[in-house]
């Protein structure tokens, strides 16, 4: 099973690491919905902003010629910012069918189930699984254009050399003239970024300890979760925020059959999330195959959504 070999190679490896693609179980979905709401986790409201001022103007760039497409979202979550577009494109009559693409099952059981009561005549069929593999299978299932949505910078979950291979590979993916729809969250003062990461109710604490909850029950381990700490940082010279689980003490784990030894302040590199200039999101376009087209952002410029095509 893929998740228990990551784990175990993340966990035997130096330094220990583990895939924050992970964290999305119906918990981790929960411990997110969560954090969405905390008043220190700015991304969400600044797109929301981005989503609901501007839904015209995006919809607008998005339908082009007005030829029928596919809209593809990666990582579709609760679809709330997404659904801004579908209503407007729905009202408007656009001949387009929405699928979203999640690595949870949970979620895209959910939108299949509730999206098409709450936007009537909307045509949806959700994937479950990753990213690639769901994108390959999207092209299989028609030859129209595609508009690919990745909001919420979730590219930020990449290092900044993985984004830009991403990026390629979605290109790579596409055909000239698609487009992309991309989310970045962008540089800004230090101390409102780490205070994100570090909210004072402890959510995002929580979030990260759950994944080692996850490996317990899922793969029959025996984490003490008490005996980890939550420790995020930013940097504010590359953009990478990054956070760490840090073990307390001198401990093992087991897990299934495996044994894994923690010295005391020895840190598990749980997951990155990238802030980026400006400049950053028109050179990772054009270094990968797309023109950036079109920039939308939130009143205070803290994250921008940019529209791509695919050259
Ligand atoms: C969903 C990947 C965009 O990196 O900001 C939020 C996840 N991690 N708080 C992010 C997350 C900690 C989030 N993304």
């Amino acid at each position: 099973m893929q998740f228990y070999t990551d784990v175990i190679a993340g966990l035997q490896a130096e330094p220990k690491h583990l895939n924050s693609k992970y964290f999305y179980d119906a918990n981790g979905d929960k411990l997110f919905q969560e954090l969405m709401n905390c008043p220190e986790y700015y991304p969400t409201n600044c797109e929301l902003e981005i989503f609901s001022e501007k839904t015209a103007e995006i919809c607008d760039a998005l339908i082009a010629d007005g030829d029928a497409f596919d809209l593809i979202e990666l990582g579709a979550g609760d679809a709330t910012k997404s659904s801004y577009l579908l209503k407007y494109l729905l009202d408007k009559q656009a001949d387009f069918t929405y699928l979203p693409i999640d690595i949870s099952d949970n979620v895209i059981s959910y939108l299949n189930i509730t999206l098409p009561v709450t936007l009537p005549g909307l045509k949806i069929t959700g994937l479950n699984g990753e990213y690639f593999e769901m994108l390959k299978k999207a092209a299989a299932i028609s030859p129209r254009r595609k508009v690919v949505l990745f909001l919420g910078s979730n590219i930020g979950n990449m290092p900044l050399d993985g984004a830009i291979e991403f990026c390629r590979e979605l290109r790579n993916n596409l055909s000239a003239g698609d487009m992309v729809l991309i989310g970045m969250d962008l540089k800004k003062d230090p101390r409102v970024i780490l205070a994100a990461y570090n909210d004072k109710d402890g959510i995002t604490r929580e979030f990260n300890l759950n994944l080692l909850r996850r490996i317990n029950r899922e793969l029959h381990a025996d984490f003490d979760v008490s005996k980890f700490e939550h420790y995020p940082t930013y940097d504010p010279e590359t953009g990478a925020c990054k956070s760490y689980l840090i073990s307390l003490e001198d401990q093992q784990v087991t897990i299934g059959n495996e044994k894994v030894d923690f010295k005391k302040d020895e840190y598990i590199y749980m997951e990155i999330s990238q802030k980026f200039t400006l400049m950053q999101t028109d050179q990772i376009a054009i270094n990968t195959g797309f023109q950036p087209v079109g920039q939308f952002f939130d009143t205070k410029k803290w994250f921008i959504d940019a529209v791509w095509v695919a050259a």
